[in-house]
């Protein structure tokens, strides 16, 4: 297949203003009745998209289309001669329960749903299928079934109508036997909205805080954004089986069950913050998304980087916003800035693809929305929220590009924003180096910006990068407060009249998605650790600390001082500091990041020798707190009944990290009676996977007893054994898990649970010497990617890093790239595999 540039960007010549669809559902013979009414724009044919239909009929204003005036291929419609204004009446047939790739409509659990981003509406009917073709909806459902959903407001049973333009990807049915959990919700403008979350019968008890998180996002996108819900009725509906978390269809969320599914007994902290995150972000989307839209799907990042940055925002307000900053770092590092190193980086808005479901990337979506953030940086919060304001005003209804959205800012600030646009089309992480020199009075901080090359973007330009920043002394005391210096250029110097040198506490907030090189001495850290004012430096310093001991431990097999112990000992008895904070403080750098920082420092990471070195760390740390180990975790025990807000989850997160050391000292001693105590899943999940590290894999049993009912529960105990086996096990137990009969490799979270919770969860156990994890991975993927192209593609990811290791590695790695390759079924596994392969 061959790619699609942004630059090639054409309307279409004939389009459409109002689609009439009438479903008559079937699992092997599901009939569309669609009745397109049509408009010409421009002179040109009709080229309508089209897959995996069955044609039944076909007419043009009433009467039958003469086979002459038409041609069908696999993939499109092609209208000749059509006239200026036409109604386009054709019937097909589908079989939505042999779809296994769960685009378009399909089945799971004897539930007919719908996925249509990016391109699943074709699948369904013939139809314009792009984002800028956007439509008035009406829709008929006819099944025997009790539940029968789409988008807009329900005119009678079965029965929809949706006033709101909207392009084909977020058109949304739903069908079967469900039961609904439901509230009321009036907008600050008075409509009445009833919502209601559906799910198969048995799981309502849990769609409580879903249906709270929901509310909440309703009044803080008023709040906030001034935003507000345009329907009587906002439905989510939980499926089984679904490739993405959740998609943002008009009126109509439907939500992989994990992110909707929660209580205490079978529900961790972070999967209830995972629901509200994306049930936030699903509803905010209703503005960003869907009343405004993409143009194109080289614009992505219009909707989803900004939609990121507002569910960003919600949860700092929601929750601590520092332990959230610090935990939306973290998962930009993990796989933004790990994209953004190897063979598939790309830019915020890419140029070209071949397969644009290979685009839903962290580079989209998190480096997106850090652009956002640095944007709302640059001019300001009055600035951002006037330029939002002059967005929804004047692009409702319309489907946009980033000019559009970056034209509002210019306008609404008079900023000049044409260098900042470069963050959209300029991949790689940008490096700034910092080198301070103190003399004579005089204080001065030079600063370098630098951006790799990146495949296709040999040479890159200054980009426009804030910098907050803020001075200490030495006795900690801040004697500059966060000032933002926007870095434009390729080197610049920034100077000060001081007594003393001060202690540069450099990015606060990370105010930019860069890579900082900055050799700071320990003491500095120390200072910046204990005194900054700012919570995000105060993490970023005790990491940086924790980074120096592992790189050293991994290179030259050093040791821990004591100096760096006890600041680890400080952190976990400061009794005054959130637990959540000092939880994230006590968690070691993950081992795929302490791979890719030793291959940017040209050292070749050894997988073994990492695992080693974290091991060891956890040892001398877990020795180092032994003695206040019973009492700190004693003080972190929550009582009553369980909470999920940040609090309670907090002191959780920290107890579990304190269990985690004190099972080192024990062997599973304390591990076993919380597991016994446990009244809740995140202190059970804590409990089991410390067992499972202490190799007490007897308690797989008990919980599987207990919960092989569970479907979601289940994927939790698949992934933990794998996650959490010992390296030179973890391949064999994948493997083994695989044979099991409830392994259902359709099902995208059992498949994730099993190979991902190998790939991204036990790094040194996938990247064993011999290549067999490579080749169980490369294996499966095939196997995979001729039902499901959209997960095994994703998941072919997990090759990205193969030019980090050594030969013997990167040929492993290579010939399992290769051999996807070339067993690739999909475009989708085919543009992974040659991006990687380069
Ligand atoms: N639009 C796809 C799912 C999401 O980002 O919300
Ligand atoms: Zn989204």
């Amino acid at each position: 297949p061959q790619p699609k540039y942004l630059a090639d960007y054409a309307p279409p010549p004939v389009t459409v203003t109002h689609v009439d669809l009438h479903f008559r559902l079937d699992p092997l013979a599901t009939r569309i009745r669609a009745r397109l009414t049509c408009e010409r724009r421009e002179p040109g044919e009709m080229v309508l998209d089209g897959e995996q239909l069955k044609l039944i009929s076909i007419a043009m204003d009433g009467a039958a289309l003469d086979p002459s005036r038409y041609t069908l291929t696999d993939t499109a419609l092609t209208l000749h001669d059509a006239p200026d204004r036409f109604i386009l009446e054709t019937e097909a047939e589908i079989a939505p329960e042999t779809n296994k790739a769960l685009e378009g409509l399909y089945m799971s659990g004897g539930m007919y749903c719908t996925q249509c981003e990016a391109e699943g509406f074709r699948r369904i009917t013939w139809m314009l299928d792009r984002p800028d073709v956007m439509a008035t909806y009406d829709v008929e459902i006819e099944a025997d079934l009790p539940v029968r959903l789409s988008n807009g407001d329900e005119v009678a049973p079965g029965k929809w109508h949706d006033p709101w333009l909207k392009p084909t990807y977020l058109f949304a049915l739903v069908a079967g036997n469900l039961v609904a959990t439901s509230d009321r919700f009036t907008t600050v403008e008075g409509r009445e909205v009833a919502l209601n979350v559906w799910v198969r019968p048995g799981d309502e008890g849990r769609t409580g805080y879903a249906l709270d998180a929901l509310k909440r996002s309703m009044l803080w996108d008023e709040r906030v954004y001034g935003r507000a819900y345009d329907l009587s009725v906002f439905n989510i509906v939980a499926v089984d089986d679904f490739n993405m978390g959740a998609m943002e269809n008009k009126g109509l969320n439907i939500f992989n069950s994990r992110y909707v599914l929660a209580s205490p007994e079978t529900a961790t902290d972070s999967d209830y913050a995972n629901i509200e995150r994306i049930v936030a972000h699903e509803y905010f989307h209703n503005w960003t998304g869907n009343r405004i839209t993409c143009r194109d799907w080289f614009q992505l990042c219009l909707k989803e980087g900004l939609t990121v940055f507002r569910d960003q925002q919600f949860m700092q307000d929601e929750r601590s916003a520092a332990v959230q900053r610090i935990g939306d770092v973290l998962t930009l590092r993990a796989r933004q800035f790990r994209e953004d190193a190897g063979p598939l980086a790309h830019p915020v808005r890419p140029e070209s693809f071949v397969e644009i479901n290979n685009f839903y990337t962290a580079t989209v979506y998190e480096k997106g929305a850090e652009v956002i953030g640095m944007l709302r940086r640059l001019v300001g919060p009055e600035g951002y929220a006037a330029g939002c304001a002059l967005y929804f005003e004047r692009h409702d209804g319309e489907a946009c590009t980033i000019e559009d959205w970056l034209d509002c800012f210019a306008e609404a600030t008079g900023r000049d924003l044409s260098q900042f646009k470069l963050w959209y089309s300029q991949a790689g992480t940008p490096v700034v180096t910092v080198r301070e020199d103190f003399k004579n009075g005089r204080y001065r901080i030079d600063l370098k910006q630098e951006t790799p090359q990146t495949p296709d973007q040999p040479n890159k330009a200054p980009l426009v990068i804030p910098l907050a920043f803020g001075l200490l002394g030495r006795d900690g005391r801040e004697i500059q407060a966060t000032r933002i210096h926007a870095l434009d250029t390729a080197t610049d110097r920034l100077e000060f009249d001081l007594d003393e040198k001060p202690i540069l506490s450099m990015l606060r907030g990370f105010s930019a998605p860069v890579i900082l090189q900055h050799d700071q001495t320990d003491a500095d850290r120390l200072i910046l650790l204990a005194h900054d004012t700012d919570p995000f430096i105060r993490w970023e310093a005790g990491r940086m600390l924790s980074k120096s001991r592992l790189m050293a431990a991994v290179t030259d097999g050093a040791g821990f001082d004591a100096g760096w112990l006890d600041a680890l000992h400080r952190l976990a008895t400061d009794e005054a500091a959130d637990p959540a904070f000092r939880a994230l403080a006590l968690a070691l750098p993950s081992e795929d990041d302490l791979a890719g920082s030793l291959h940017a420092a040209s050292v070749v990471p050894d997988p073994d020798r990492i695992h080693a070195a974290r091991k060891s760390a956890q040892r001398a740390i877990a020795d180092r707190l032994a003695d206040d180990l019973p009492a700190l975790r004693a003080a972190m025990a929550v009582p009553g009944p369980y909470d999920p807000r940040a609090a309670d989850a907090g002191k959780r997160a920290l107890g579990a990290t304190l269990l985690r050391l004190q099972t080192l000292r024990d062997g599973g001693d304390a591990a076993r009676a919380a597991y016994a105590a446990a009244d809740n899943m995140t202190d059970r999940m804590a409990a089991f996977t410390c067992l499972l590290e202490a190799r007490d894999t007897s308690v797989a049993a008990a919980f599987e007893q207990d919960w092989k009912h569970d479907r979601l529960v289940m994927d939790k105990w698949f992934m933990a054994q794998v996650a959490h086996a010992d390296p030179s096990e973890a391949v064999a137990q994948a493997e083994a898990l695989t044979q099991r009969a409830d392994f259902d490799a359709s099902n995208p979270n059992r498949f994730r649970a099993v190979l991902g919770g190998l790939s991204a969860g036990n790094p040194a156990g996938f990247h064993r010497a011999d290549g067999a994890g490579y080749a169980l991975l490369a294996d499966w993927l095939i196997t995979l990617d001729a039902s499901n192209p959209q997960t095994a593609a994703r998941m072919s990811a997990a090759f990205e890093t193969w030019r980090r290791y050594d030969a013997d590695r990167q040929t492993l790695m290579r010939a399992a790239l290769e051999r996807m390759r070339d067993a690739a079924s999909s475009r989708d596994l085919r543009e992974m595999t040659d991006r990687m392969l380069g």
